[in-house]
């Protein structure tokens, strides 16, 4: 592994340049070095083989009717030097490259890690325990492994800040490892108080991180991508990094979102709903998205892509989340996962209640 010092850096004290995004983990800047290695490369060759291409053409340029004259003498020695020096180059290029790579591949011991669940359109993150977010929150100076799953087709996750980035391939684990060097300051108690206010009368309650530009606990973040077509709302499919300065703080951010305190149980499936990528696909205020609204839905007929129908009670929609694919309801895809043995009976309880609050009069 390289070892690279730093001292660890505010986000908001680090500068995009030009080119790049900001450069906040340990890969980034033997990335950049490369990619300039590279470029500055193809510069130097390009401009005098272009300037001589448009001198050499008007130089030598023929009237009309004159005929060719013969090409075949060549000279021995320039012939090689061209061939043989650029391919220096060309190795030099190489070790750059394979340097980064290797460094790449393997995370080192005492990694702390991650779990990623990718799915048409968003991630989960596992933190263990029971504990499950669409962010994905890290330490600072910490190396982390990130072990992927996809439950339909290829995503990739990337991290441009980071420069890191990895395909998920559906049935295999895929792992990737990065060391943030830049970490998440928190945005001001007012600054908060007035995005949330702002969340609430202007965007129906959406707290919408690309607006306010820090999460709904106030931290700035880092984008993180799908960079791999996955359909339709591949665009969508994204997600944020956020760096805390300390495991302590990380520790608390956690704490704060396992499991249920002293919510009701509306409540708390209201979380579910938005923590376990449900609101990716279903929308609460009758908008069609990946599959059907909830509004208004709890207690109505269902007819399903089979012909048949039921009423969606509570027994209708634990099913639906547990074998989503039973009964498929007309003029969806069924593209929906399950979540048998990843929500607990009173997970999925609370999200019945949930559910249940967002239909009026029943
Ligand atoms: C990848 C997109 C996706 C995700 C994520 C998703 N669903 Fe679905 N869901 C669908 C689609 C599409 C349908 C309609 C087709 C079907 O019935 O399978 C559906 C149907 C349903 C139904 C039946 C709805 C009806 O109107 O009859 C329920 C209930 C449901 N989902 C609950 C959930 C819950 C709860 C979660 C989160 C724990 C969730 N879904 C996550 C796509 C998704
Ligand atoms: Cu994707």
């Amino acid at each position: 592994m390289i070892m690279t010092d730093f001292t660890p850096q505010l986000l908001a004290d680090v500068n995009e340049s030009f080119w790049f995004p900001k450069s906040a983990s340990t890969f980034s800047d033997q990335v950049d070095e490369t990619y300039m290695l590279v470029m500055w490369i193809c510069v130097f060759f390009m401009v005098p083989i272009t300037i001589a291409l448009f001198y050499f053409s008007i130089r030598f340029m023929k009237k009309k009717g004159q005929p060719a004259e013969s090409q075949v003498s060549h000279n021995t020695p320039l012939e090689i030097a061209w061939s043989v020096l650029p391919s220096f180059l060309l190795v030099w290029i190489f070790v750059e490259g394979a340097i980064g790579y290797i460094d790449q591949q393997a995370a080192p011991e005492g990694a702390a890690s991650v779990g990623v669940k990718s799915f048409k359109w968003g991630w989960t993150m596992d933190y263990g325990n029971g504990v499950f977010h669409p962010e994905l929150h890290i330490v600072n100076d910490k190396p982390t492994k990130l072990t992927m799953r996809s439950s339909d087709v290829i995503h990739s996750l990337f991290i441009p800040a980071f420069r890191a980035k990895r395909d998920i391939v559906p049935g295999r684990y895929n792992e990737m490892w990065f060391n943030p060097k830049v970490f998440s300051e928190k945005v001001s108690d007012a600054e908060l108080e007035a995005a949330k206010l702002d969340a609430k009368e202007n965007h129906n309650g959406t707290f919408d991180t690309g607006r306010y530009q820090f999460t709904e606990d106030g931290y700035r973040f880092f984008d993180l991508y799908c960079t791999e077509y996955c359909g339709r709302n591949h665009s969508q499919m994204q997600t944020v990094v956020v760096v805390h300065e300390t495991q302590a703080d990380l520790d608390a951010w956690i704490k704060k979102y396992s499991g249920r305190t002293d919510q009701t149980p509306a409540e708390y499936g209201k979380l579910l709903y938005e923590r376990r990528g449900c609101s990716s696909c279903h929308s609460v205020d009758g908008s069609k998205r990946v599959g059907p609204s909830f509004l208004d839905a709890f207690g109505t007929d269902r007819k399903f892509a089979s012909g048949t129908s039921a009423v969606a009670d509570e027994n209708y929609i634990r099913e639906s989340i547990i074998d989503p694919k039973a009964l498929v309801v007309e003029g969806y895809q069924p593209v929906m996962p399950s979540y048998k043995g990843q929500l607990s009976d009173d997970d999925i309880d609370s999200i019945v209640a949930y559910l249940k609050s967002l239909s009026s009069g029943k």
